[in-house]
Parts: C-alpha cells; sequence; structure tokens
C-alpha cells in the first residue's frame, strides 16, 4: 500500500481523472484536516476545490467548529454526518459549485481511509444509478449520473508527502497509515504522545502497551505479553474513535500556509 511504485501509479491515475472533472471534493478527516491535506494541492490548480470533513462524530466537536469556519475562509466546506441524505450531499455541492447551469463534473479525493467510498456510496444512495460513459466525456472513465452531477466512480487517492514524522504520526492516529507498515518506531512514539495528551495517560508507551496488551488477554509464548498485537490493536482502536473523540491538528492557522 506504501510501496513507491504504488504511489506512483495513484498518483498518475489521479491526473488524468483531474483533467475530466471541474470540480473536485476532498474528504479530510475532521480529527487531522492538515495531516490529511499534506499532499501536493498544485494537482488541483484551476478546479473548484470543495471539502468535507469527515469522521466528526469521533472529533472534538469544539475543534470540528473551529475547522470548518476557518476552512470556510478559504473555500466551501460541509461537516458530513451519517444523517445526512444523498439529496444534502448533491444540494450542497450543487450549490457551491461554479457551474451555474450546466452539468458538474465531480471527482472525490482524499488520502487513504478518510472514508471517500462512503461519501461515494451516499451520493448514490436509493437510486438506481447507472455507470456508463457519458457522450462527449472522457472515454475509459466510469461515472454515475446524478442528473447534474456527473460524479466519477472511483475515488482519487492522495498520498501525503511524508517526510514530514508528525505528520505520519497523525495519519497513523486516523488509521491513513496501518500501524503494520510503519517500520520508524519514532512515528510509532510521536503519535502516541499525541494521543497521550488527548487521552491524559501517564504512563509511557512501553507501560501502556503492556498493560493494554494484558487486560485483553493478549499473551505469547511463556506468557509475556504480545507487543505486536497489543500495538496493533491499540492503533486500530484509535483509528476508529474508540479510545476516545479527539482532534489532534489544533493549529488553524497552518490551513492551507504550504
Ligand atoms: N466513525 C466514522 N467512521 C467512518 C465515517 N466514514 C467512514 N468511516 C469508516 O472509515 C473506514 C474507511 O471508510 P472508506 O469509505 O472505506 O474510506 P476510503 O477513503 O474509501 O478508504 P480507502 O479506499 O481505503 O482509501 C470504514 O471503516 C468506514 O466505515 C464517519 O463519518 N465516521
Ligand atoms: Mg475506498
Amino acid at each position: 500500500m506504501w510501496y513507491p511504485g504504488h504511489i506512483e501509479k495513484a498518483k498518475r491515475k489521479i491526473k488524468e481523472f483531474v483533467k475530466a472533472v471541474d470540480t473536485v471534493l476532498i474528504i479530510l478527516d475532521a480529527r487531522a484536516p492538515l495531516a490529511t491535506t499534506a499532499f501536493e494541492m498544485g494537482i488541483f490548480k484551476n478546479k473548484q476545490l470543495i471539502f468535507v470533513l469527515n469522521k466528526a462524530d469521533i472529533a472534538n466537536d469544539n475543534y470540528t467548529k473551529i475547522w470548518k469556519k476557518k476552512i470556510a475562509h478559504t473555500n466551501p466546506v460541509v461537516v458530513f454526518h451519517k444523517k445526512m441524505s444523498s439529496k444534502q450531499l448533491k444540494d450542497f455541492v450543487i450549490k457551491n459549485s461554479k457551474s451555474k447551469y450546466g452539468e458538474i463534473r465531480l471527482l472525490v479525493a482524499g488520502v487513504p481511509n478518510v472514508g471517500k467510498s462512503t461519501i461515494i456510496n451516499k451520493f448514490s444512495e436509493k437510486k438506481n444509478v447507472k455507470t456508463g460513459a457519458i457522450p462527449g466525456i472522457t472515454r475509459g472513465i466510469q461515472w454515475i449520473n446524478l442528473g447534474r452531477i456527473k460524479l466519477l466512480d472511483t475515488p482519487g487517492i492522495l498520498y501525503s508527502k511524508l517526510f514530514n514524522k508528525d505528520i505520519a504520526a497523525k495519519l497513523l492516529l486516523i488509521g491513513s497509515i496501518p500501524f503494520e507498515s510503519v517500520s520508524d518506531y519514532e512515528i510509532v512514539k510521536k503519535a502516541f504522545e499525541i494521543f497521550k495528551v488527548e487521552a491524559k495517560v501517564e504512563e509511557t508507551y512501553e507501560e501502556f502497551i503492556e498493560k493494554f496488551g494484558a487486560s485483553r488477554g493478549f499473551l505469547g509464548k511463556g506468557g509475556v505479553c504480545d507487543i505486536e498485537r497489543s500495538q496493533s490493536t491499540f492503533f486500530k482502536l484509535v483509528s476508529e474513535g474508540k479510545m476516545g473523540k479527539f482532534t489532534y491538528d489544533k493549529e488553524v492557522n497552518l490551513w492551507m500556509q504550504k
């Protein structure tokens, strides 16, 4: 998933998708709006960008409000929630599109695991959507016909510029990078330090993981704690919001400052 070849392929694909659309719906994780926009924004030059703050149900509510207000200064933004209907989502896109009367060619994009597929499914909810070629639109690309909105049925996967360990740590906390593919222990430790402040944990990472594993009965050979399993389970639960509703990116002034 994180191999350079794979990332290159995803980049080529998204460039091709971007050419075919006029509007891009960028899905952010409400818990880390900066880490989930740490990609090359340049590829979306001249496109209308609309943001969705997703997973707000497992973020800090106050920060979601602050982020929404901040992002609204530069772009249209909506906080997505499960009760939102397909119609509400479509109306929001139409209202915020530059294309006043004509059709809106839309791409859903975002880093891994932010909820791109969930949003695409929401758009096409309760509708017998036909996917197929729309005459006049780039061949070989599948579209979902939603009336005025023509939605690309494949999301664009964005990869963050991972040179920054702080960003990588936050992506690990929100499940955009799985624990198994993090080879740098410093990133793991950093992620825990960020989590620790929010969850008001006092222990060191080693102490915490050992206790966590023991409490769940993750015992390996000789009755010692299975550290690997304990760590990967811990990060999975954190990413699902099961260890608390936290927002990890708080520096709203850094929005679009890259
Ligand atoms: N709590 C919560 N979980 C969500 C929300 N939206 C999506 N998820 C969960 O997040 C996980 C990833 O969602 P997907 O829609 O598959 O995300 P994606 O961006 O398509 O992921 P990739 O295709 O792997 O890049 C799934 O387990 C979803 O159930 C949300 O608003 N709140
Ligand atoms: Mg998906």
